[in-house]
């Protein structure tokens, strides 16, 4: 089982689309193992996007992060970090397909409505970042687990 850090980026929230994009994930398949409405501090945003701490984009992408609050998620599954960054689509919302999150709600690269964790290892810390050990609930099972894990 993979996990993957998804958050529900602060222009998402602004417009009512966090229950939209929840949705998408959970039909998807993926098991929540954790769930939050937060506040991203400065010192956390800067932590999460640190691999892009010499791109011109960052003290943007930091602003934008901290700018309202967001919904965070910790979801497990097989192949996680690739189903969701699926069905959250290409970074830049107008080069992602119909049917993807970014394709269907988004135009530009800076309202891109949210965050999936690109690798196994990048979910792993990521998860850790945003939750405390007690806020993960990562040993329950739902009853159609078998009708989604083969
Ligand atoms: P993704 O969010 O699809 O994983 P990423 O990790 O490459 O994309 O970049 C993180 C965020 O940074 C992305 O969601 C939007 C922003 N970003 C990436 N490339 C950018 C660019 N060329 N110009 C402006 N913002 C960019
Ligand atoms: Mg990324």
């Amino acid at each position: 089982m993979e996990r993957t850090l998804i958050i529900v980026k602060p222009d998402a929230v602004q417009r009512g689309l966090t229950g939209e994009i929840i949705k998408r994930f959970e039909q998807r398949g993926l098991r929540i193992i954790g769930m939050k409405f937060m506040q991203v501090s400065q010192d956390l945003a800067e932590k999460h996007y640190d691999v892009h701490r010499e791109r011109p984009f960052f003290n943007d992408l930091v602003s934008y992060i901290v700018s309202s609050p967001v919904v965070v998620m910790a979801l497990e599954g097989t192949s996680a970090i690739q189903a969701a960054r699926g069905t959250i689509g290409a970074t830049n919302p107008a080069e992602s397909g119909a049917g993807t999150i970014r394709g269907d709600f988004g135009l530009e690269i800076g309202r891109n409505l949210v965050h999936g964790s690109d690798s196994p290892e990048n979910g792993e810390i990521e998860v850790a970042n945003f939750f405390t050990d007690d806020e993960l609930i990562s040993g329950w099972n739902r009853n159609t687990d078998s009708w989604i894990f083969e």
